[in-house]
């Protein structure tokens, strides 16, 4: 193994989640974080369209600027506030280095989240998404993204999945939790299947969240330079410039299929039944619904 591989290694625990044992090095930096009142955060669980996100927002700030939005790779543009990791900047030293108004990205729970968002009054934007294509796009991101420990079999990952034992922890407890506490934050609650049917709508919601007026011709160059087409062929959004110590694109590209519903190319009947049932029984009781497919 060179100097710079990244070595699979098991989870840690950070307040009962499981997470990157480097990341939870660098926790006390995190908890103490200074938000600036300034500062729009994007919080997602993985693999729920985070980046996707971003370059929407990163576009929204450079008024559809295309040019501007190459200036660097997104996860420099939007620095991963928690993220720590051997040889690169941690996110909170990008974020120290970087000019308001600043866009920041988290998978944290809503539980976790530094005091000072709130504090500064912070506005947050929460994306979400099936938990089935989820667990699906997450299962390649743990092949080829060498931080995350050895996924197993198919099966052996969605039991996992399951049981909150992956990375950031229940997809049920953060989709929920987000929800639970909207009301009491300034959050806009979105979901990728709906910017998958509509992304001028979406694009709309966001605009107006933010208080900001943008002609109908930069609209429509923020979708098409957003459009999973456009981003995959994108250096500075497709993940390909982090060193390939860290992603191997070759295993599977972090710009995979961009649909909803490539579970149904993956799961066993039993174990979409499975899954089912267990939503149901994880679900219950909320008024959060998600679509399967599209
Ligand atoms: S991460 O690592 O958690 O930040 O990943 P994240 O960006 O949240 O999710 C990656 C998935 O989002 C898909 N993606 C897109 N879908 C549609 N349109 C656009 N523009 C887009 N950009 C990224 C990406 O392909 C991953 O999903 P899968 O299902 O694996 O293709």
């Amino acid at each position: 193994m060179g100097v710079d591989e990244v070595c699979r290694e098991e989870l840690g625990s950070l307040h009962g989640i499981p997470l990157y044992k480097s990341f939870i090095e660098g926790w006390p930096q995190v908890e103490a974080f200074q938000a600036r009142h300034d500062d729009l955060l994007i919080a997602t669980y993985p693999k729920s369209g985070t980046t996707w996100l971003s370059e929407i927002l990163d576009m929204i700030y450079h008024d559809g600027d295309v040019e501007k939005c190459r200036r660097d790779a997104i996860f420099n543009r939007v620095p991963f506030l928690e993220m720590k990791a051997p040889r690169i900047p941690s996110g909170i030293e990008l974020l120290e280095k970087t000019p308001s108004p600043r866009l920041v990205k988290t998978h944290l729970p809503v539980q976790l989240l530094p005091a000072s968002f709130q504090e500064k009054g912070c506005k947050i934007i929460y994306m979400a998404r099936n938990p089935k294509d989820v667990v699906i796009s997450y299962y390649y991101f743990y092949q080829m993204a060498k931080m995350h420990p050895d996924p197993g079999t198919l099966a052996e990952f969605l039991e996992a999945f399951m049981n909150g034992k992956v990375a950031y922890g229940s997809w049920y407890e953060h989709v929920r939790g987000w929800w639970e506490k909207r009301q009491e934050k300034q959050l806009l609650y979105l979901f990728y299947e709906d910017m998958k049917k509509d992304p001028r709508r979406e694009v709309q919601k966001i605009l107006q969240f933010l208080g900001k007026e943008v002609a109908e011709e930069t609209v429509a160059r923020i979708l098409h330079h957003t459009s999973f087409q456009e981003m995959k062929k994108n250096p500075a959004a497709n993940y390909e410039t982090m060193p390939s110590s860290m992603m191997d694109h070759s295993l599977s590209p972090f710009m995979r299929k961009g649909i909803s519903g490539d579970w149904k190319n993956h799961f066993t009947v039993a174990q979409n039944e499975r899954f089912d049932q267990h939503y149901q029984q994880h679900m219950a009781g909320s008024d959060l619904c998600f679509q399967m497919e599209v």
